[in-house]
């Protein structure tokens, strides 16, 4: 039996574990590493079955290609050469910027290095994104604004030296288990104290000093309270707030129209429980906050982290173990995607495309004469402009848009006007059935490379078995793109050789290299090769210099209950499925534990409704109606439904309003106006 270190491809957590391939080549399980950092032997359920999928007979195998309608298998030469001459046909007949890409959280860093590199010097447009842009694109905004950079400030190991946690819009549990669990440990080992702020009773609830189930949506009002609390009972680190801070004035004259009995109407709780949160997380030696997709999914997701931010800084709870302000990032790679300038404003390492010293460097490393200097569409607003005709071929590597993107019937009549689409996947997928053209892709099993973690830690993920079938590495398959469009510049000859550039190029990753990674991965910010990477960030100085307060006010979600649709539907995520479910719902054990739709309801309304536990249901919302299973529950407030968005029986997204964060273009994924019946 052959053993091969390799990372998790599931969440941001990034645990490690071997892969166990038997004498044929076939991967027969998953043994955990006593020896990582993080995962110290332990794993989720989904780390221990990451090798059930990889197998399963519906992996793509063949390139695949539209005519007269339907997809026929071709070879490789003839798909590669079709997506290299029609993506220029329609770029010459349109202009660069009607073709888009979107890269992938899933795949390695040198992936989307290259895709983002293709989209550059190859396409000359900035269209390239990822899901980072549904999940954290106004963390991204929001704490580079507050502190200079976007990414978690602390590390994993520094969540057990808190002595308080807020933890808000995070499941952390269900969606970072083993973050979940270093949580539990001290609050019931160490007494640490632990204030949990989520409409659901979500599993950490039982264990916090507080609950504090706000309506959905409200918290930016509920933030600046506990300011006004602490600032009125002069609570404040004072000396941080001086030494390390600029516009503290305006951060006072914000929070001041926000007493706890006006925040606690606009939130739906008692000033009580504002005041208490106040003195709880203001009396910590070191308070951390831990947020997710609650904090970020909405039309004010960028207001509602620098509030985040404002609090810490306020307290002084940040550039030290234990404190900061801590956004989890969700899947494997989407922090290392973000790195890699898989976004529409910048190359790797957040440098920008606007500006022109920037630009020479890259032009002069990738050997091209003109690089463009305008931010390209981001995921929600290429979809847009497909669907008003603007944007006219996209090339998808490992996003699943019609199921993950909010307003399915949006999101299919967009696809639907594209002239070309190019998918390229590991599964089909309700995406790859509006492909003109299908890639397989080789799953993180079959190759080598690295993806980086939700503390900025980049580890190598490598090859245990041969590609299925005909599948391709993702890095291969890019790089023959680029030579069929007659690029030179995408020559490599390995993943290693990529890394090497980006390294080269990138000053937050200067120091990163396969020999220095090979056992334990490093965390950037690490500069050079004498550099050991940066376990806590901000320590002395922020990366911007001072940190900025951003006071906000609040604003309400796009879409609220009304007499018509009188629920407020919230979207996420359960423990044993991930996303779209292409990996999950092929694992026969994950799907056995969670098979089907649902969503969860009040038991005083499901009361009302004559609605039982699991009885069939459906949900409706101004855009779409979709039927799931009841599960009536006081997990979930009065009022409030809850629906995962992994089943494509019963698929949420169809629900979903696609209004946007204005500056970070995130749709409100966790609010909007729902009814609800029982299905005859
Ligand atoms: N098992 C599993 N794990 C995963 C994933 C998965 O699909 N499955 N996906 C990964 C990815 S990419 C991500 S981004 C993360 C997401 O991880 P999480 O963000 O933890 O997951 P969600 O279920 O989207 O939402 C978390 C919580 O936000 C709360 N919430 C909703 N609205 C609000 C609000 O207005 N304010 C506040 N304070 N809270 C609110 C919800 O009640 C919910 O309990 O998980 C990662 N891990
Ligand atoms: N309603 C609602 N919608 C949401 C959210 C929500 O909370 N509510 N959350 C949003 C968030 S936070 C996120 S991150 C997005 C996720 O949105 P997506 O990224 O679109 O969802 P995934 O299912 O993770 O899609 C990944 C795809 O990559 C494929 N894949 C896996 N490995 C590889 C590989 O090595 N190579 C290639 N080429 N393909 C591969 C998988 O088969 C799958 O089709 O969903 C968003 N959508
Ligand atoms: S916690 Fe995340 S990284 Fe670790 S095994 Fe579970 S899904 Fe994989
Ligand atoms: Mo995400």
């Amino acid at each position: 039996m052959k053993r091969v270190l390799t990372t998790c491809p599931y969440c941001g957590i990034g645990c490690m574990f071997y892969l166990l391939v038997d004498g044929d080549g076939i991967l027969v399980g998953v043994e955990p590493s006593t020896q990582h950092v993080v995962s110290k032997g332990q794993l989720c359920v989904k780390g221990w079955n990451a090798h059930h999928f990889v197998n399963h007979p519906d992996r793509l195998t063949l390139p695949m290609i539209r005519r007269n309608g339907q997809l026929e298998s071709t070879c490789w030469d003839e798909a590669l050469d079709l997506v290299a001459t029609r993506l220029k046909e329609i770029q010459a007949a349109n202009g660069s910027d009607s073709v888009a890409f979107f890269s992938s959280a899933k795949t390695t860093n040198e992936e989307n290095y290259l895709m983002m590199k293709l989209a550059r010097a190859v396409f000359k447009t900035n269209n390239v994104d990822h899901c980072a842009r549904l999940c954290h694109s106004s963390t991204v905004i929001g704490l580079a604004a507050a502190f200079g950079s976007g990414a978690m400030t602390n590390s994993i190991s520094c969540v057990e030296q808190a002595d308080c946690y807020l933890v808000t819009g995070s499941n952390t549990t269900e969606q970072h288990p083993l973050i979940g669990s270093r949580i539990i440990n001290n609050v019931v080992n160490n007494g640490a104290r632990l204030i949990v702020a989520d409409n659901r009773k979500i599993r950490l609830s039982r264990l916090a000093d507080i609950h504090v189930r706000w309506k959905n949506g409200t918290d930016v009002a509920f933030l600046n309270s506990v300011m006004n609390v602490i600032i009125a009972e002069g609570l404040e680190d004072t000396e941080f707030v001086r030494d390390r801070t600029e516009n503290y004035e305006q951060l006072k004259r914000t929070v001041a129209d926000y007493p706890p009995e006006r925040a606690a109407e606009i939130c739906g709780i008692t000033p009580r429980e504002i005041v208490q949160v106040s003195r709880i997380f203001a009396a910590a030696e070191r308070a951390m906050i831990v947020y997710a997709m609650g904090i970020t999914q909405h039309t004010h997701g960028v207001d509602n982290v620098k509030t985040c931010a404002n609090l810490a800084m306020l307290t002084g709870n940040i550039g030290r173990p234990g404190t900061g302000v801590n956004p989890l990032r969700g899947q494997n790679n989407v922090q290392g995607a973000c790195d890699m300038g898989a976004l529409p404003d910048v190359y790797s390492g957040y440098q920008k495309v606007a500006e022109p010293a920037i630009r020479a460097k890259f032009k002069k490393a990738w050997a091209v004469k003109y690089l463009p200097d305008g931010a390209g569409h981001a995921v929600t607003t290429a979809i847009d402009a497909a669907a008003e005709g603007r944007l006219k071929a996209l090339y998808i590597m490992g996003e699943n848009p019609m199921m993950s993107d909010p307003d399915q019937n949006h999101v299919r009549k967009a696809i639907e006007r594209l002239e070309f689409v190019v998918v390229q996947d590991i599964f089909p997928t309700p995406t790859t059935r509006y492909a003109d053209i299908i890639l397989p892709a080789g799953s993180y099993a079959e190759k080598d490379g690295t993806f980086t973690s939700t503390e900025r830690r980049v580890q190598r993920v490598r090859k245990a078995i041969e590609p299925v079938g005909q599948s391709r590495s993702d890095w291969q398959i890019l790089c023959d793109v680029a030579v069929k469009c007659g690029y030179g510049g995408m020559k490599y000859s390995s993943p290693e050789d990529v890394m090497d550039e980006i390294a080269a190029l990138t000053p937050i990753y200067g120091g990163i290299s396969y020999d220095r990674i090979d056992r334990v991965g490093l965390q950037w910010p690490c500069p050079d090769k004498n550099h050991s990477g940066t376990a806590v960030m901000h320590a002395g100085k922020f990366a911007r210099g001072l940190g900025m307060f951003s006071p906000a006010r609040y604003r309400p979600s796009a879409e609220l209950p009304d007499s018509r649709y009188p629920f407020l539907l919230s979207t996420g995520r359960c423990y044993f499925h991930f996303h779209t479910g292409t990996m999950t719902r092929r694992s026969r054990l994950l799907d056995r534990e969670e098979p089907f739709p649902f969503v969860e309801v009040n038991p005083a309304d499901a009361a009302e409704l004559r609605i039982q536990n699991r009885n069939w249901v459906y949900v409706a919302t101004r855009r779409a109606e979709v039927k799931a299973m009841a599960h009536v529950t006081d997990v979930v407030g009065k009022g409030v439904l809850f629906m995962p968005f992994h089943f494509e029986e019963g698929p949420a997204n169809l629900l979903t309003n696609n209004a946007l964060d204005p500056v970070a273009k995130i749709p409100e994924y966790k609010v909007c106006a729902a009814k609800i019946r029982s299905a005859p």
